[in-house]
Parts: structure tokens; sequence; C-alpha cells
């Protein structure tokens, strides 16, 4: 997929190109960290893609990309309402949740169902639902492909390597709209995202996301490489103590496109959609964490020139204790590689204090709907749209996945309550 899109959008390889310069430059300032990375086995695929994104029209069309997902261990997690925003549709994020998993490969996919209940005219909303009812957005073979992974419990390597050949046509561009250039119209007069769902043959993948270790160094460095940045950086400003997901991105291109007329022929268009991102994730938080973000979040958006993150402690310390952060705790191993075992102290935080048992921060692998909402606003060229009197609707898109989404903070909990038995087990003290 990322040769794919490198081809079709060639300013993708050059932030590509951008992001691997920034983070060999940064791990050379900061031996530490490369040392760190190196001892997590992450160096290797540092610069890599670590998600995409695809915008679907129907709940079937939910349902059976689920089933392809689900082929690849990838579930849907987290429920985002992007109405509240302006944007027309609900999303998920399909990603792997087992450690080992997400150790290899953290991909993930933010995947948003268009809610066409939300288009106000009645008349288009039928023909949308009608345009979108006639598509097919998976091959033959990949269909095929799913049902005998299904029946089976797995693929083997031949079938794995047709399924990732076949999947890739969902995802791939196609220049030439489905719909004539009147309709065309009155779509991207209802929403530009509309008119992005409903006029093409499938979900194009609308931008791919490679990981930085430092955002603000490819965000200062992109028009340099004439690249166009969106204005801000979104999430949490730059820590000592990173927190949650940081994301910026280039503006969507204006591309060729053509539309059928009817008689065979087709005449030109433009069409803005596909851009490319860049993202620099930290701890996961806690609920309380979360709320505590959330709020001053909220205050920053209401003054901006008020320092509200500033209340937000800074401090891997105080993160843990105060209950705010994710950690995954281990005993360090001695210098022969063997565990320590046999307490030097009776708690879980006295063995810390005492250096036996680190707490390393767990990553957050989500995102963020605030933060999504400025990622498709500054992609979608308009203005700031106004909310959809609408209320978020998780039902029907759990109905549509059939399957309720995983909730992201029970996950993290799990993975940090793991590490805590299994230390307080391996040294014998309490947590
Ligand atoms: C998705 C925008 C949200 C993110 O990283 O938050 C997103 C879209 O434009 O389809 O990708
Ligand atoms: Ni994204």
């Amino acid at each position: 997929m990322s040769d794919m899109y490198r081809a079709e959008v060639p300013q993708y390889g050059t932030l590509l190109a951008l992001v691997d310069r920034v983070n060999r430059e940064t791990l050379a300032r900061d031996p530490a960290l490369a040392a760190r990375l190196d001892r997590t086995g992450e160096c290797a695929r540092l610069s890599d893609e670590r998600h995409g994104a695809i915008r679907l029209g129907t709940p079937q069309e939910l349902a059976l990309i689920a089933r392809a997902f689900a082929i690849m261990n990838m579930v849907a997690v987290g429920y985002y309402d992007l109405a509240a925003a302006g944007i027309p549709v609900h999303s998920t994020a399909f990603r792997p949740v087992d450690e080992a998993a997400l150790r290899r490969n953290p991909f993930r996919v933010f995947t948003s169902l268009l809610r066409l209940e939300l288009i106000e005219d009645p008349e288009l909303r039928a023909e949308a639902a009608g345009i979108l009812d006639k598509r097919q957005i998976f091959t033959d073979g990949l269909l095929l492909l799913i049902a005998k992974a299904e029946r089976e419990g797995g693929l083997d390597d031949a079938d794995a390597t047709s399924f990732v050949g076949e999947l890739l046509e969902t995802f791939r561009w196609h220049a030439q709209a489905t719909v004539d250039e009147p309709t065309y119209g009155r779509l991207l007069d209802a929403h530009r995202l509309i008119a992005d769902i409903v006029s093409f043959k499938g979900p194009h993948i609308n931008h791919l996301t490679p990981r930085t270790i430092d955002i603000d160094a490819v965000q200062a460095a992109m028009p340099g490489e004439g690249i166009v940045p969106k204005e801000v950086i979104e999430g949490p400003p730059r820590r000592n103590c990173p927190v949650l997901l940081r994301q910026t991105s280039f503006k969507a291109l204006d591309e060729a496109i053509a539309f059928p007329t009817g008689d065979g022929g087709f005449v030109k268009g433009r069409h803005t959609a596909r851009f490319g991102e860049v993202e620099q994730r930290g701890v996961a938080l806690t609920a309380k964490g979360r709320a505590l973000y959330d709020a001053l979040l909220a205050e920053q958006f209401k003054d901006a020139g008020a320092d509200a993150f500033a209340r937000f402690p800074d401090d891997w310390t105080q993160l843990r204790r105060e209950g705010l952060a994710f950690f995954r705790y281990s005993v360090i191993e001695n210098g022969d590689g063997a565990c320590n075992s046999g307490a030097v102290a009776d708690t879980l935080d006295a063995a810390i204090a005492a250096g036996q048992v680190t707490a390393d921060p767990i990553i957050y692998e989500d995102f963020l709907p605030v933060s999504a909402a400025g990622i498709f606003r500054s992609n979608l060229g308009d203005g700031a749209p106004s909310p959809y009197r609408a209320n978020a609707d998780r039902t029907a898109f759990e109905a549509a996945l059939g399957a309720p989404v995983k909730d992201e903070i029970g996950l993290y909990a799990a993975l940090e309550a793991a590490s805590r038995d299994q230390v307080c087990r391996q040294l014998g003290v309490i947590a």
C-alpha cells in the first residue's frame, strides 16, 4: 500500500524522505533515545507507516471491511463521533490489540462511515444511497478468499499473498468518477466529504502516516521541501513526557479526475481528497488523565493565548503516581541477563524506587476525535463547517459492524495490570 500510494501521490514520497531524514538527525542528536529504540527493536521500522485512512459509504461496506481486517487480526477499537465537528461520518480504528502483534506492526486503519441520514435534502440522500448500493468495493477474488479464511480459520501463504493483492485493489485510486459532473456538484455542495465518498468506485486510501520522533521538526521543514503543511499540529503541545498523539498533515492535492457524460465520453474535472500525514505518539492516558486532557483542551480552545496544558503534569513519576497514564512494569535484568528475583522491598513502589523494577510508558495506539476533525477539516479545504444537529450514533455503527467496538482504555488497563501482576508474582511484592 505504501508503494502504491507513493506512486499515486508523489508528494507523499517526499514526505517519507523528509520524515526519515528528521528521524535520523534526531537519533544522532539523542544517543539515549537511539539506545532505547534500539533496545525495544523499534529502530528498524522507525519511519514506517503507522496508519492510513479510508471512508466508507454504507453499513454493508463496514461489515465487509471488518471481515477483511479480522483475517489480519485487526479489530475495531474506539468510536469517534465526527458529526459534532461538522463532518458527516463516524469512525473507528482497525488495529492489532495484543502486545506481540503491536510490537511487530502497529499499523492501523482509521475507518469512517458516511452518515447518509445527515444529508438534509431527501432527494439527494436517496440518490446518494442508490449510487452506493450499486457499487461493490471488493473484488470477487477477495470475497472468495474471505469466505475461505473464515471457513478454514486462516489462509496458507499463497492465499495470504493473493488476499493482500486483492485487498489492495479496494484502496486504489480511481481517477474516473462513477457519477456525472452535475451529480458530483450536488454532492459537493452538500459536503465535500460526501462527494469524495459517493462519487468513486471504492474507498481509496486518502492518506498514509509515517511515524516521526520529532514532529515539530517535520512541520518546520515541510515548506522547504515544497510541501504545504496544515497550520497547526493537532494534539497536546511539545512536552518532556509526550502524551497521547500529535499529528500534522500536508494539504490535500488538487487532482485531475474525469466524469462520465453518459454517452461513453468523459469531461475533465478536479478533486481534492488525498494527502499525507505524520504522527508522534506518547503515553496512553487513564480515564482520569484523559478527562484532564479533554478539560484542558476545551480551555485552550476558548482562549488560544492561554497555556492550559501547563497544568498537565510533565514528569513520568508524577503521571504514574497520580494515576494519569498507563505503564508497563518489568523487572530489570541483572548485568548477566538473568532476572532479579527476590525482592529488596515489599511493595511495587519501593521496588521501583530501589531500581529493581522499571515502569515504561504504554504507547497510545488510538486516535483523538478533536484532532481527527482538525485533520479532516484542513483537507476538505472549506471553512469551519457548522456542527450537525445530531448525536453520536454508536448503536447504529456497532450494528453495522456486527459487534461492539473495543474500549481502548480497557485494553491499556489490562496491559498494565498484566505487567503489574507478573512483576508482583516474580518478586513477591504487593502492588
Ligand atoms: C481521516 C482523518 C482522521 C487521523 O489521523 O486522525 C485521521 C480522514 O481524513 O478520512 O486520519
Ligand atoms: Ni490520519
